[in-house]
């Protein structure tokens, strides 16, 4: 792959960059905070298929004083020659005709394969201005683009560097009338820049905030264990059972697969798998290779050795991966990503790959290691009793009626629609704030659940002690999805399930809760975008006889300064949804035409998920570091 040479005549001149301006959202998705986001990966991107190649190892993202984001590497910089369609610089071509960059090469594993994989040209559309710098055979071009990919400066020689360096630099400041926001947030970068460490062993990703004066160096991430140290990271909160990470890799026809796994004392699986660096969600080919591999050495191992007997039933797909950590990483030079979301790959070839790799590796490790065999096996075997265990206390459940809907059980006030389409349930905390909403709703559409006190702590309990939580079965019973193996989201009562809870730190605790138990137990309402977090507002301000709530910090100071110079006001900063009268509450955060609602996304889920692992689970110094770490922002944690 290395020596490939790129034919400049592949581009494929498409379209002006006017479209998108027109219409970004089909270009990135979206042009809210994500939208933002999203720009600086189509640059990264760039760097890293150029890194997949084999030609750079160092990357540098830099959020600037003003909010601009600079991205540098050290590969072969892109190409400074004339494009012969075009009749314009390759470097110019990149960035202004639609659909350029992935016409180039051909070959190599290109991160681009993704959704909205649409380059370069399409960050430009969206900037005030871009400027493009180029490091190669000991000269330094530069290229500058204004206004939506206006040619602002034809590429140019402006100096020289050292013969051997080579590189791109790009510096984009995204367009303000385009994005609702434009203020990158460092974490959200810092997340997804640790990920692409974690994928690309030995690759130096830098991520630095220069807004902030006195941070110069960043954080650095690299990995020379790559997926290895990505599963000791997710397991950092947890109690590993063994301490070995079983590493297994192999490449066949230039797609190369790669796991990493090591169970730990919990219960729940955390397997996440990529391919060419993209999360694939729904999974697909190379994520049920291994999986089918799993339980199949598994059963073989136990049985050859007499630790399964011949009456005994096999351990499942489920009883094998309780407890599991694992990522599943394949490099494809022509990856099929398939479903609604593109979030599951299909190229069958992956099947055979992964489960030859993983089962021959897999079976060599247990063979190799007895006594880490017996403790993985111990472990699946409990899983499956417990499963069984599990079973019946959901029959017995259900036989007692404990999860049907009956007129006796008075906590739900339940909407009258029969239409899940309309109907909504909001879980409100609080007796008090439930009885409020409880008055002031649209009885047609609207169902109240009042929750009382903390639900349970998931992260410790396994499935049959999670049906003896009251508050839990209240959800469950009103969902009407079941749960468990009996969990069928097509009987789901309400397309919109309302997590309203108080603008402090209990009702965020809260919040964490349901959406942990949501992610585990409930994934598809999430996935399907059933879930959401009321907004209540931040503030009441009162004006003679006149009052508004607002929403954020800015909308307080935005009507502030709408108001006379001379006027007297004051503001009143709203922590419960008890402080406000019940038309306050229903106006304001329940009225279908006046409230903000926020859809939580499965990445919203899976971040409550860590955090509840690292206030929650069995590791003291994890929890105690957070704690510290965010004692700025809150006044009394109480957990
Ligand atoms: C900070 C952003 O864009 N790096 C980058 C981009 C390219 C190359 C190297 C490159 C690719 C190839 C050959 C090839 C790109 N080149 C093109 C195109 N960093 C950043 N680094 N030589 C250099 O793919 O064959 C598009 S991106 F199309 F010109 F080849």
């Amino acid at each position: 792959m290395n020596n490939e040479h790129y034919d400049a005549s592949d581009i494929q001149v498409l379209e002006g960059l006017e479209a998108v301006r027109k219409r970004p959202g089909m270009y990135i998705g979206t042009t809210d905070v994500k939208g933002l986001h999203h720009l600086v990966w189509e640059i990264v991107d760039n760097s890293i298929d150029e890194a997949l190649a084999g030609y750079c190892n160092n990357i540098e993202i830099i959020i600037n004083k003003d909010n601009s984001i600079t991205v540098k590497d050290n590969g072969r910089g892109i190409p400074v020659g004339v494009h012969p369609k075009t009749g314009l610089s390759t470097v110019e071509t990149v960035y202004t005709v639609l659909h350029a960059g992935g016409k180039f090469g051909g070959g190599g594993y290109k991160v681009s394969g993704g959704l909205h994989g649409v380059g370069a040209s399409v960050v430009n559309a969206l900037s005030s201005w871009v400027t493009v710098t180029v490091y190669k055979e000991g000269k330094i071009y530069e290229a500058k683009f204004e206004d939506g990919g206006k040619t602002k400066q034809k590429l140019t020689v402006i100096g020289e560097c050292e013969s051997d360096r080579t590189g791109t630099t790009v510096t984009f400041k995204p367009n303000p009338d385009i994005f609702d926001t434009d203020i990158y947030d460092y974490e959200t970068l810092k997340v997804r820049t640790r990920e692409l460490a974690f994928l690309n062993k030995g690759l130096m990703l830098t991520l630095r905030d220069d807004r902030d004066e006195e941070d110069t160096t960043g954080e650095t991430f690299h990995y020379e264990g790559g997926i290895s140290e990505y599963v000791r990271y997710l397991n950092q909160n947890k109690t590993p059972i063994s301490k070995d990470i079983i590493h297994l890799e192999g490449e066949e026809d230039g797609i190369i697969f790669e796991v990493a796994l090591q169970y730990n004392t919990g219960y729940t699986e955390s397997i996440y798998s990529f391919v060419n660096n993209i999360n694939t969600h729904d999974g697909g080919t190379h994520e049920e290779g291994v999986r089918r591999a799993l339980t199949r050495v598994i059963n073989n191992y136990a049985r050859k050795n007499n630790i399964l007997k011949e009456k005994d039933a096999s351990l499942s797909g489920e009883d094998v991966k309780e407890g599991l950590t694992m990522i599943v990483s394949c490099k494809h030079p022509n990856p099929q990503f398939e479903g609604q979301t593109k979030g599951r790959l299909g190229n069958s070839e992956v099947r055979k790959l992964a489960d030859k790799v993983f089962s021959e590796g897999f079976e060599r490790y247990l063979l190799e290691n007895p006594e880490e065999a017996k403790i993985i096996i111990e472990k699946n075997l409990t899983a499956a009793r417990a499963r069984v265990a599990a079973k019946r206390a959901r029959e017995l459940t259900r036989r007692k009626g404990g999860l049907e809907l009956t007129n006796q059980w008075g906590k739900l006030a339940d909407c009258s629609s029969k239409n899940p389409e309309e109907s909504e349930i909001f879980i409100v905390e609080g007796d008090s704030a439930g009885g409020q909403a409880k008055q002031g709703r649209d009885a047609k559409t609207q169902a109240i659940l009042p929750l009382r006190g903390k639900i349970l702590n998931v992260e410790k309990a396994r499935l049959d002690r999670i049906l003896g939580n009251e508050e839990i079965r209240s959800m469950i019973t009103a969902f009407g999805t079941g749960i468990g193996e009996d969990f069928n989201i097509n009987k789901l009562r309400y397309h919109k399930i309302i997590i309203m809870t108080d603008a402090d730190v209990d009702g965020s605790h809260i919040r964490t809760l349901l959406l942990t138990l949501f992610y585990r137990f409930f994934r598809p309402i999430i996935e399907q975008g059933h879930v959401f977090v009321a907004q209540p507002p931040l503030y009441k301000i009162t004006h003679g006889k006149t009052f508004k709530f607002v929403l954020t910090d800015e909308e307080k100071d935005e009507y502030i300064a709408s108001l006379p110079e001379t006027t007297k006001y004051v503001i009143q900063r709203n922590k419960g949804l008890g402080e406000m009268d019940k038309e306050e509450l229903c106006d304001t955060t329940m009225n279908i035409e006046h409230r903000t609602l926020r859809k939580i996304t499965i990445e919203d889920a899976m971040l409550a998920d860590q955090v509840f692992e690292t206030l929650m689970g069995e590791e003291v110094e994890p929890r105690r570091k957070f704690i510290e770490d965010n004692a700025q922002y809150v006044e009394n944690l109480d957990i």
